[in-house]
């Protein structure tokens, strides 16, 4: 390809109090003065926000103009002179410092009001005008306090609210001296629609918006920069800390995240600090009943156990392991590891797994959740990673998202979304249930449940129909195309219009956007990979961007938005089943010597059992001994009634967690870990981003590192363990995976973010993958056709309703870090069950009346919540309440490719509580 050449950027020559400045092409006056270390006193502005130029605390002049200009506004021409330090702005700086600082009430809401900032570095005296009369605080927000009486109405919350995050709750309302900030149509912030995402609260610059409880106001000692321990955007935060608590946490500018948050992040770390952590070990006492059939009493949890000393406990978790390995062989014996700890602790963990215990018996959540999504994308493209970063939309025309809830569970994420769609791109959202992100877009499609196939092979077929198969791409880059074609032949639009419930027009429309933009990118969640059909439904999703040659190129491509802060990492380093690091076969014979070699030992050839496969073979009695770490399987596998029973009839069972979750609760030894905050080590997260989360705080009690933990575990299983830091782990990793080998400790310290694949130190990675070939044995990507079929369970006479399952915004997961999150769980406190208002209208039942839900496999009480974005027939419910725990409902039916069970599908029926 030939370049223009670009002419260098023109840099601009003006004069600033009589010092000669150059500015970068659009820089600000106000900007180019910071850089120059030039103070022009300023409130409005904020780096990141757009300039608004309202509080004309900036004002300089420019010879030649009458009035005077908002630095903050304004770009200089070249020659201009200016002037800001004294004199007529000078003057009038200090004036509008003065009309504000006499608005302000006594009572200071924070340490860091800029007003009062630059009210000292100004020297400014008494303000000598009356305060106006102040307004009543807002404390109606669990998580974020509204004192009015410091407002400055410079619009920063605004801004910070509506066009940075997207979220529209905060408005600007009246007139003159009576204008304000309002929350919706003027609610208090607690009744109104906010997320309490925070931005606002870092944005404001005079602490009118602050942290709820007046955390905001604690000094701290120390400030640590870290990322976000919940999902896998991997937004990057520091840490505010002060006598061993986080006190506060700030948006740090990661390259995911550019300083925003979520109030996961920034409300809900608080539960490192839980009075429930566990703190010293625990051993189940000889006397309560093996079979853990002790109830699950939350109120009452510890009973059945005592407190032991480390060496006690590990003594008796490692020995009862090693005694079923030596008297049953290895395969007795299986690990779930974490993808919450950091790729050491995983990569450590299946190693322990495959030397300690001798199989391959090693798996984690990624089953859960994108393994049918990454089964397709190894067949067909041969590499499970995503191909483009989430900050690729901004050179997207189309943005597609399937399956995905994207502004609660990977919100700041969708705020990068939403941020393209209000500058004119097309958004395409799929999902049965009208969730807050397809508010936002431009086409939404609202299709029945468990067809995805079939809305996708009808959109292939436009395609085709409309002539928009990129036959270059096609032809160059991949094979097997014209079995596809031929597959898809039968799925007219008009055929699959009644199946899907999305008419023919509409289809033809979304295929011919999608297929002729510049760039396309797809979004996708596990409303496509939790089915028994997910990996066809992934299969259909990969298709359609090949035949249109939307991958490889910067802003198109595939992204399966990743779930767990280290899903990526801990799927990466060989926390799975069938492979090895770098998902390297562990039935390939070249493999296994490389890793023989590596480790010093001889591996088991055979692929291990994956999560509910493991659950199976303990309830056959194949399995008898396991470890696990950082998981909740007794709330968050399927059919939980069988997989409690299965964990409940192990022989020997330890469990390492920070929580005496209700897996902890069938332990026989139960091993006190560290929080995220208290450890240090690297996290992947879904741009496939290495990225370090640094210790803040020390452990509470005995609780200890899971990196020592389970070292402790590995030197009592016979292996000779000794890393003193995870930069010794992350050493041999680079020697195992081609794909880190450029990323060192140091680099990572340094840098704070590398993308891999990062081949060697001077590669600065490579964040878009697939430009020229597939990582494939002939280079090429290849078509897998996907049949249309339905879910294991369909609606019947008997249970004639369908039960989705997933998520909400404050909880993650089984609730076992978020409902110890005080702010997160005031917000959403009980068990809620989202239906149609005409079907609780059928039923007679109030929104927030009780409900009771039964399949064939479990029943639960839950309190509706009436949500016009479900379809009547429908019932949508988070599984992380144990009061109502989801899956004692869902069915653990497998996707035979993939091994993921089918959350997002099953027949229920549904009645008032009372009957
Ligand atoms: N707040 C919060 N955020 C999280 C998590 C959390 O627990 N809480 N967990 C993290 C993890 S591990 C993951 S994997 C991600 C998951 O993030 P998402 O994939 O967004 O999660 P879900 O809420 O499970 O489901 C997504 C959507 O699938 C839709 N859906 C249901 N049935 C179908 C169907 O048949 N077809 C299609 N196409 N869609 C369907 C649902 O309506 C829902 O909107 O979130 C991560 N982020
Ligand atoms: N019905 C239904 N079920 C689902 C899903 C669904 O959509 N619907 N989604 C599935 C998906 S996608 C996923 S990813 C899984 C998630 O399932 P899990 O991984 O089982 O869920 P989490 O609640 O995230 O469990 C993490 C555990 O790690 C502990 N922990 C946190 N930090 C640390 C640490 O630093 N060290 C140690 N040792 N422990 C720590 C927490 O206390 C918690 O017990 O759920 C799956 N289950
Ligand atoms: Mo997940």
């Amino acid at each position: 390809m030939t370049r223009e050449p670009q002419p260098f950027p023109q840099r601009i020559n003006f004069t600033l109090d009589g010092r000669s400045l150059s500015a970068e092409p659009g820089e600000t006056l106000l900007q180019a003065a910071k850089r120059a270390g030039i103070d022009i006193p300023h409130l409005c502005y904020k780096d990141g926000l757009r300039p608004d130029g309202n509080c004309r605390a900036c004002v300089v002049e420019i010879e030649g103009e009458r009035a005077l200009a908002a630095s903050c506004c304004r770009t200089p021409s070249e020659g201009m002179v200016v002037k800001s330090q004294d004199g007529r702005p000078r003057k009038a700086q200090r004036l509008v410092l003065e009309l504000l600082q006499s608005d302000m009430a006594e009572t200071r809401h924070t340490h860091r009001n800029e007003l009062d900032q630059w009210w000292q570095k100004m020297e400014l005296g008494r303000p000598r005008f009356p305060v106006r009369q102040q307004p009543a605080a807002d404390l109606s927000h669990p998580a974020i306090a509204v004192n009015l009486d410091a407002c400055i109405q410079c619009t920063r919350c605004l801004r910070a609210c509506r066009e940075e995050q997207v979220n529209n709750v905060i408005g600007y309302a009246h007139r003159g001296a009576t204008s304000t900030i309002v929350f919706d149509a003027g609610d208090n912030l607690g009744e109104s629609s906010c997320v309490a995402c925070g931005e606002c609260v870092q944005a404001c610059p005079t602490g009118a918006l602050m942290p709820a409880n007046g955390n905001g106001l604690a000094h701290t000692e120390k400030q640590v920069d870290s990322v976000c321990p919940y999902c896998g955007v991997g937004c990057q935060l520091t840490y505010h800390v002060s006598d061993n608590r986080i006190r506060y946490v700030t948006g740090r500018d990661g390259p995911a995240n550019n300083s925003r948050l979520c109030v996961k992040g920034r409300y809900g770390l608080d539960y490192t600090h839980h009075k429930h952590r566990l703190t010293v070990p625990l051993i189940r006492r000889d006397d309560a009943p093996k079979q853990a059939e002790l109830g699950l009493d939350h109120d009452n949890p510890f009973v059945g156990f005592r407190e032991a000393n480390w060496d006690e406990a590990l003594a008796l978790a490692a020995g009862g392991l090693r005694n079923l390995r030596d008297e049953q062989g290895p395969t007795a014996l299986a690990g779930f590891g974490s993808a919450k700890g950091s790729n050491e602790e995983a990569y450590l963990f299946q190693k322990l797994v495959r030397t300690g215990f001798g199989s391959n018996n090693v798996d984690h959540c990624t089953r859960l959740c994108h393994a049918s999504s990454v089964v397709a994308l190894l067949e067909m493209i041969g590499s499970g990673a995503v191909s483009n970063p989430v900050a690729d939309v901004d050179k997207a025309e189309v943005i597609l998202i399937i399956g995905s809830n994207t502004t609660e569970n990977h919100p700041v994420a969708a705020t990068f979304i939403k941020n393209q769609v209000n500058l004119g791109k097309t958004l395409i959202v799929m999902d049965p249930r009208r969730t807050t992100i397809a508010g936002h877009a431009t086409h939404f499609l609202q299709f029945k449940p468990d067809t995805d196939v079939a809305l996708l092979n009808a959109i292939m077929h436009a395609v085709i129909e409309q002539g928009l198969v990129d036959k270059e791409f096609v032809h160059n880059r991949t094979s097997g195309y014209e079995i596809l074609e031929e597959h898809l032949s039968s799925f007219t639009p008009e055929a699959m219009e009644h199946l899907c419930g999305i008419d023919a027009g509409t289809i033809r429309e979304v295929a011919r956007l999608y297929a002729s933009s510049k760039a396309s990118i797809i979004f996708w969640g596990m409303g496509v990979s939790q089915h028994v059909h997910g990996t066809d439904n992934a299969r259909a999703l990969i298709s359609l961007a090949l035949m249109t040659g939307q991958i490889g190129r910067p802003g198109t491509g595939l992204h399966p938005l990743r779930g767990q802060n280290n899903v990526q990492g801990a799927s990466d380093v060989g926390l799975i089943p069938m492979v090895f690091p770098d998902y390297q076969r562990v039935d390939n014979p070249a493999n296994r010597a490389k890793f023989e070699a590596l480790w010093g030992t001889t591996l088991d050839p055979k692929p291990g059992l994956t999560v509910v496969e493991i659950m199976h073979a303990i309830t056959d009695g194949t399995i008898r001994g396991m470890y696990i770490m950082g998981e909740n399987p007794a709330m968050s596998d399927p059919n939980l009634n069988h997989a409690r029973k299965a964990l409940s009839s192990l022989q020997h069972l330890v469990v390492q967690d920070i929580f005496m979750t209700e897996t902890a609760w069938y332990a026989d030894v139960i091993l006190p870990a560290t929080a995220f905050a208290e450890k240090t080590g690297s996290f992947t997260n879904t741009d496939r981003r290495v990225q370090l989360g640094r210790q803040a705080i020390d452990p509470p009690g005995q609780a200890r590192k899971d990196l020592e933990i389970i070292q402790e575990m590995a030197r009592r299983l016979g292996l000779d363990w000794h890393y003193n830091h995870p930069r010794e782990v992350f050493a041999e990793m680079r020697q195992a995976m081609p794909s880190i080998a450029g990323i060192s400790w140091e680099r990572l310290e340094q840098q704070d973010a590398v993308t891999y694949p990062c081949e060697d130190e001077d590669d600065p990675g490579q964040p878009v993958i697939f430009t020229e070939t597939f990582p494939t044995p002939s280079g090429k990507a290849s078509f897998t056709p996907a049949p249309f079929t339905n879910a294991d369970e369909l609606p019947d006479r008997q249970y004639p309703w369908v039960l989705i399952t997933g998520r909400q915004l404050e909880h993650w997961h089984t609730g076992a870090m978020t409902r110890r999150a005080a702010v997160l769980d005031r917000i959403e406190p009980i068990p809620v069950a989202s239906l149609h208002p005409e079907e609780l209208a059928r039923m007679e039942i109030e929104p927030g009346g009780p409900v009771r839900l039964q399949s064939r496999r479990g029943e639960v009480t839950a309190f509706t919540r009436a949500d016009e974005g479900i379809s009547p027939g429908q019932v949508f419910l988070p599984f992380c309440y144990h009061e109502a725990a989801a899956n004692l409902l869902t069915n653990e039916a497998l996707d035979p490719a993939a091994k993921i069970p089918e959350f997002k599908f099953c027949a229920i029926k549904v009645m008032p509580a009372s009957d």
